[in-house]
């Protein structure tokens, strides 16, 4: 009973992280080649933790840990956003419990704003040079800090990003990245984390590393450069995009963003996603890609189908672009982001779907290995069902190429001169004809097997297919 009832309002276990003391103490997770002294004098920082209904463990803990593992003379304050919460535990009591904290400050917002504007509002509150964000699930290690205000200390402006451990969200144990990732996105422009491209690897595994973006919830930035690049657009809502939005215009307007191997800060990733947003979200991607993009905004709207919702007024925020005379987005795609593919060599885009409303559906993300291919509804907005067939004759989702081999279909990594990986399409018939073995994709949605296959070529509506 309990046990589910912290799953539905916290979509983790809510049951276990209170049995966990507050300040529990967690292993030195660095590189041993990690420096542990630093001769460069650093800045002092304030940390910023914005929360909506969060549990009251895991939201002390991530206080308490940084109290814990903090510095005394490099921390300024922390200052707790109440981003509306309803939950009868953080009104009063929330309040006298941090009452007796030394450094410890409680803003509320006076209604719901959403993550993008309470950090706003606690960036008013700072007066130390750096600001560091975390999520309201945090756990910081041993030596978090400092190394992250080297790097703001050295060149004000770069943004950095600590890595970020897994808290498990069932049994709250603290799972230590063995291998540094860096941040990206595909046309959904939905941040996704990245292996380390071969050129950048170069034994230097614990030093500082660029990425084209950063995951968004924790990470420290100079307040003067955050200032300067007009911290976030505030008229994103709830939650969403200003990761990327943060990202794109830091490396546009003349600054850089690292991930920090040598500090360690765990997150309690959900399984679930907590909020109802309602078209929000769609909206702060909208404006981003407007702000932002350029001509590259086309990709996403494809990406996206017929998705569309007022996203209100950005000329300001083009203003903003203007004034800072910032660098454009093919500039950062050649020069920070050249791994994300740009479809110059595209055929025909959309959905792969036959002629009663049956779509090619595949749910593969960019870190899986493989996805498989499932007949659904076709639901027109891009996404699971945004397909693209390329010059050299291959059916692509997102980085992922249509793969036929030992009887298998499925999606896997694009491989250059795969046979296996071929397919014309036949503008009379409407086939899509698998290469190697000359067979035909099958939509047998409506037979048996409910399932998309590839058989023998004949005339038949199951083998009809519409790219659209
Ligand atoms: C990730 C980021 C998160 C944010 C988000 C995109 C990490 C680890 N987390 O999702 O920080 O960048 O992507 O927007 O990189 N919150 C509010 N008001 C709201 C909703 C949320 O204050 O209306 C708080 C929430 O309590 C939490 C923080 O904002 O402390 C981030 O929200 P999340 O943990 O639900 O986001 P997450 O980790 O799924
Ligand atoms: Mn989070």
């Amino acid at each position: 009973m309990e046990v589910r009832k912290g799953w539905r309002e916290h979509h983790f276990n809510q049951f276990v992280s209170d049995l966990i003391p507050l300040d529990r103490k967690l292993p030195d997770f660095r590189d041993t080649r990690c420096p542990q002294i630093f001769s460069r004098s650093l800045p002092k920082a304030s940390v910023i933790i914005t929360f909506h209904n969060e549990a009251w463990s895991t939201l002390l803990r991530t206080v308490h840990s940084v109290i814990n593992r903090t510095p005394e003379h490099l921390l300024e304050k922390i200052i707790l956003v109440d981003d509306g919460s309803t939950m009868p535990h953080l009104k009063d009591r929330l309040g006298e419990y941090i009452g007796v904290l030394a450094k410890v400050t409680l803003i509320r917002t006076t209604r719901r704003e959403g993550l993008i504007r309470a950090r706003i509002l606690g960036t008013k509150h700072v007066d130390s040079p750096v600001v560091i964000f975390l999520d309201s699930h945090c756990e910081c290690t041993e030596g978090w800090l400092e190394p992250l205000l080297e790097r703001i200390a050295e060149d004000f402006t770069i943004v950095v990003s600590p890595t970020i451990d897994h808290i498990d969200a069932n049994t709250f144990e603290y799972i230590a990245q063995k291998y540094v990732q860096i941040g990206g996105f595909n046309w959904d422009l939905k941040f996704i984390w990245r292996h380390i491209p071969k050129h950048k690897f170069q034994g230097n595994e614990y030093k500082p590393i660029t990425t084209p973006a950063i995951a968004g919830g924790l990470f420290a930035i100079s307040l003067e450069f955050f200032k300067k690049i007009g911290y976030y657009d505030d008229s994103f809502e709830i939650w969403g995009a200003e990761n990327l939005e943060l990202s794109f215009k830091t490396w546009m307007c003349g600054g850089s963003m690292e991930i920090v191997p040598c500090s360690h800060v765990g997150h309690v990733f959900r399984k679930s996603f907590p909020y109802k947003t309602g078209r929000s979200m769609l909206k702060n991607y909208l404006r981003l890609a407007e702000v932002w993009m350029d001509d590259y905004a086309k990709y996403f709207y494809q990406r996206i189908g017929d998705l569309r919702e007022d996203f209100g007024d950005v000329s300001e925020r083009k203003e903003l672009r203007e004034k800072l005379q910032c660098k454009s987005f093919e500039w950062y795609l050649k020069n920070v982001y050249p791994e994300l593919e740009i479809h110059t060599n595209v055929l025909q885009y959309g959905q792969i779907h036959d002629t009663r409303g049956i779509c090619l559906d595949s749910s593969v993300r960019p870190m899986d290995m493989l996805g498989t291919v499932d007949p659904k509804p076709c639901h027109g907005h891009g996404g699971n069902q945004f397909w693209q067939y390329t010059t050299d004759r291959r059916i692509k989702r997102d980085d992922k190429c249509l793969d036929y081999s030992f009887d298998a279909l499925l999606l896997t990594n694009c491989r250059v001169n795969a046979e296996t990986q071929k397919w014309i399409f036949e503008n009379k018939t409407k086939h899509l004809r698998h290469v190697l073995t000359k067979n035909c994709l099958k939509n047998a949605y409506f037979n048996d097997s409910r399932r998309i296959t590839v058989d023998k070529c004949y005339e038949e509506q199951s083998q009809v297919w519409i790219i659209s």
